[in-house]
């Protein structure tokens, strides 16, 4: 089995730079060897081209900043992960920021009726030009991929919506904003948050949202913000939330994934060097990325 490797040094869809190194740091922290060590092939295609906008943070009349290099840099995303998939590799997308989800959902979701969705991240990632307080394109992926937002994000990769409400799992949130909880009450959107982690316990949570988001679906998408985890195990990200699954939890969580081998394809995001520790939050979702595809002490 293939795995293609995209690099997306993306950080325009919100305001820490750095963010842009996530895929280099992700790679000398060794995903490449760790996957190889596995048995797979892999294909480390390089980076996706990023836009250069002349100044940061601008937002427009919409209270989207930098929209068109965010869509830019989506479009070419989505082609190349459509092409990767067409070629019979597993794509696994190196961010960058969250807004790239973007455009990795729209080129896992072509040809896909039903893809499932699991959305491991301290936040919903469900706001809008209308409802973000931020500006933020990184805080609005998710609700883009459900068809809500610019057009311009919306129709790329040429079809809207790429996901289905009912279809996507929610895990780790502890940071929605007021527009994100109406969405998730108006589409009923699943969620386990905090409370349901400590009530019910990881084990439970994945075994749950694994057969939730496999029912009637084509595929699993695994969007993974690297914030969703404890900022003491992941501290470099660009919104840390006090109170998140510890490496250790969300390590099992990887595992009960491989065990079940749904997820089909997968992104690791908002790893920032700048505000990181000795390279510990990429050596986490390069460890991360390690036992999702399979990798076991004995
Ligand atoms: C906030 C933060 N909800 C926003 N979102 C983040 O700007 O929309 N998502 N950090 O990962
Ligand atoms: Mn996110
Ligand atoms: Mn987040
Ligand atoms: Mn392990």
């Amino acid at each position: 089995k293939k795995i293609a490797i995209i690099g997306v040094p993306m950080d325009l869809g919100q305001m820490r730079r750095g963010v842009d190194m996530g895929p280099s740091v992700i790679r000398y922290a060794g995903v490449v060897e760790r996957l190889e060590a596995l048995g797979w092939q892999v294909e480390d295609r390089g980076d996706i081209q990023i836009g250069r906008p002349k100044r940061f943070d601008v937002k427009n009349e919409s209270n989207l900043k930098d929209l068109e290099e965010v869509v830019e840099a989506n479009r070419l995303l989505a082609e190349e992960t459509a092409e990767v998939i067409a070629d019979g590799s597993f794509p696994l997308i190196l961010g960058g920021d969250h807004s790239i989800a973007i455009g990795s959902l729209a080129g896992t979701a072509k040809d896909k009726e039903n893809l499932g969705v699991i959305w491991y991240d301290a936040h919903g990632d469900l706001n809008t030009g209308e409802t973000s307080p931020s500006g933020n394109i990184h805080g609005m992926p998710l609700a883009v991929s459900l068809g809500l937002g610019d057009k311009s994000l919306t129709e790329i990769g040429g079809f809207s919506p790429k996901v289905k409400p009912e279809n996507v799992v929610l895990i780790g949130a502890r940071s929605l904003d007021e527009g994100e909880r109406k969405l998730i009450r108006e589409k009923g959107i699943k969620v386990y948050t905090m409370h349901e982690i400590d009530r019910i316990g990881m084990p439970q949570v994945m075994e749950e949202a694994s057969e939730y988001v496999t029912n009637g679906t084509d595929g699993v998408h695994l969007s993974l913000d690297l914030d969703a985890l404890d900022p003491s195990d992941a501290p470099g990200v660009g919104t840390p939330v006090v109170g998140g699954p510890t490496y250790r939890e969300t390590h099992l969580a990887m595992e009960i994934l491989a065990e079940k081998n749904i997820v089909t394809s997968a992104e690791f995001v908002e790893v920032n060097p700048i505000l990181d520790m000795k390279n510990q939050t990429a050596e986490a979702a390069v460890a991360l990325i390690g036992s999702l595809f399979g990798e076991k002490l004995l």
